[in-house]
């Protein structure tokens, strides 16, 4: 059978600021899709970068006393190295001021121009320059501010070329009718529907009098508004990512394009009207999930820490972190994260349900057979529990439901701490009769924890590495995750996965 293509995004971060547990967030989420279709043996690629033009590095470039360049180089680097340290395995990373990017966005966008969806005008609105947006009636809070930013919107009068983004409706009206399921969740698909049915207007196209970003080439001394440039990187990244290779036959369209629901706009609406008007495919979806909420009361020095991706990290490691964030806040919606919750769920199902499960059972085998799990098929009281699992975590993942997907994996987590308990294999020990039944609960055990710890790896891939090593099995392809698909011989002890950890003093 041919190899599926699998290709996924996350928007490209704002170089104005650092990046922060929400850019962590979706970039995880973007890593486990990424990580489970390789394991399925997909041909995948996985896209995560930075967006440096416009005005909202410029301003920020303004406020630090260095030029926009300074800044996208000095912070472009801080989010390039937040994806290793999150353990997340893309496979390019993009910057808008590439000159290969810069080119590919005057090639699509001239023929924007050419196909007629492109004309000069006046621009006279609302315009939010921490969004780099062009507000609608809609989208303005009480007394003219930003709803997202809270701060007063500037008012824009410029000369400009558009996009004739009214035209777009119908086709998108189309588009949305005939794939229900091109913007997920179905709340956002909504939300995005009647976006376009209560009437698009025109965009501005460029940009006069802003000198950060992407030069027009019919009209020198415009830019092309920072939306579109920041857009395309999921097309033009395709081009050059690998030296000497187009890639863009191999992956365009998008498979998934993961944005948080601050961007919902410019992904559901602007970017598919762009791609039809350039005449290319549309991506397949686009996952709109919500927004990490920190009570602003909460967030003390001490919480602040811990919450620090960097600190987290520093201090648990990148798979704690990927399983707090992937679990505690439902993808696809909004939800609330703190230090409690996180140490709860470390304590309570990394630590205990999992890691415990792993050091017993590896000390279990150690003990009383010597280290080599029993050569005897498993116990099929556990059958029920596991038979389609990898099957029903396959099918989440491909509507993007990281969080029940993990879940499907936690609740056989449990099965086999039950499991354990039930058959009590330290009383099986004690009794010589009981030797055949002791061989069965430990294969099964054994076996159980490598089922589990296979499907396990896009959300724990360190965790998952070293506990396959341990069972002496590696392979974590997808077709391995079936009790019995793999046989397990000597089993190496390991230290816990997920240690103890000591409470912090409080930061002063
Ligand atoms: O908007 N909760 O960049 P950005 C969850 N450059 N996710 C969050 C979050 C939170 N509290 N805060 C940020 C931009 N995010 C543009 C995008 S794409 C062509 C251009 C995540 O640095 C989430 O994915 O402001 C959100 O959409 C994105 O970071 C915004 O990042």
């Amino acid at each position: 059978m041919a190899r599926s293509s699998f290709y996924v995004t996350t928007p490209i971060y704002y170089v104005n600021a650092a990046p922060h547990l929400g850019h962590a967030y979706t970039t995880i989420a973007a890593d486990v899709l990424a990580r489970h279709h390789r394991q399925r043996g997909d041909d995948v690629f996985f896209l995560t970068g930075t967006d440096e033009h416009g005005e909202p590095v410029k301003l920020a470039a303004e406020r630090e006393g260095v030029t926009p360049g300074e800044l996208a180089d000095r912070n472009y680097e801080r989010f390039q190295a937040l994806a290793p340290q999150l353990g997340a395995s893309n496979d390019f990373f993009v910057r808008t001021s590439d000159p290969r990017h810069v080119a590919k966005v005057q090639e699509v966008l001239t023929r924007v121009k050419d196909n007629g969806h492109a004309y000069e005008g006046v621009y006279e609105g609302w315009y939010c320059p921490r969004c780099a947006d062009f507000k609608t009636d809609r989208e303005i809070a009480e007394g003219n501010t930003c709803p997202i930013h809270k701060i007063p919107l500037t008012r824009e009068h410029e000369h400009n070329w558009f996009f004739r983004l009214s035209a777009f409706a119908e086709p998108l009206e189309r588009l949305f009718a005939e794939r229900p399921d091109f913007v997920q969740p179905r709340v956002r698909y909504n939300e995005a529907l009647s976006f376009i049915q209560g009437g698009l207007q025109d965009v501005s196209l460029t940009r006069r009098g802003l000198d950060w970003g992407v030069p027009v080439p019919w009209d020198p001394g415009q830019v092309f508004y920072v939306w579109w440039d920041a857009l395309l990187n999921y097309y033009t990244a395709l081009s050059f990512a690998h030296e000497g290779e187009d890639l863009t036959e191999r992956f365009w369209p998008a498979s998934y394009q993961l944005v948080g629901k601050d961007i919902l706009k410019f992904h559901t609406i602007y970017w598919p009207a762009l791609l039809m008007a350039a005449d290319l495919p549309v991506p397949d979806h686009v996952f709109v999930h919500g927004f990490l909420l920190m009570d602003g009361e909460k967030m003390s020095k001490s919480l602040g820490n811990v919450l620090d991706p960097f600190a987290v990290i520093d201090r648990f490691g990148s798979d704690a972190l990927r399983y707090y964030l992937m679990r505690d806040v439902s993808f696809g919606q909004d939800g609330s994260v703190s230090a409690g919750a996180f140490e709860e769920r470390y304590e309570r199902e990394l630590a205990n349900d999992y890691g415990n499960l792993a050091s017993r059972t590896l000390a279990m085998v150690g003990r009383y057979r010597d280290g080599r799990a029993p050569d005897v098929p498993h116990d099929p009281a556990l059958d029920a529990d596991f038979e389609d699992l990898a099957t029903r975590v396959a099918e989440l993942l491909d509507r993007a439901e990281v969080t029940q997907a993990l879940e499907e994996i936690w609740v056989r987590v449990r099965r086999l701490n039950r499991y354990v308990e039930e058959r009590a294999p330290w009383k099986l020990a004690k009794d010589e009769a009981a030797a055949g039944e002791l061989d069965v609960v430990l294969a099964s055990l054994a076996e159980g924890l490598r089922v589990l710890t296979v499907l396990l790896q896009p959300w724990l891939p360190a965790t998952s590495a070293k506990l396959l090593a341990a069972l002496g099995t590696p392979d974590d392809a997808l077709q391995a995750a079936q009790l019995g698909a793999r046989r397990i011989g000597v089993v190496a002890p390991i230290e816990p996965l997920f240690p103890k950890q000591p409470t912090e003093p409080a930061a002063a």
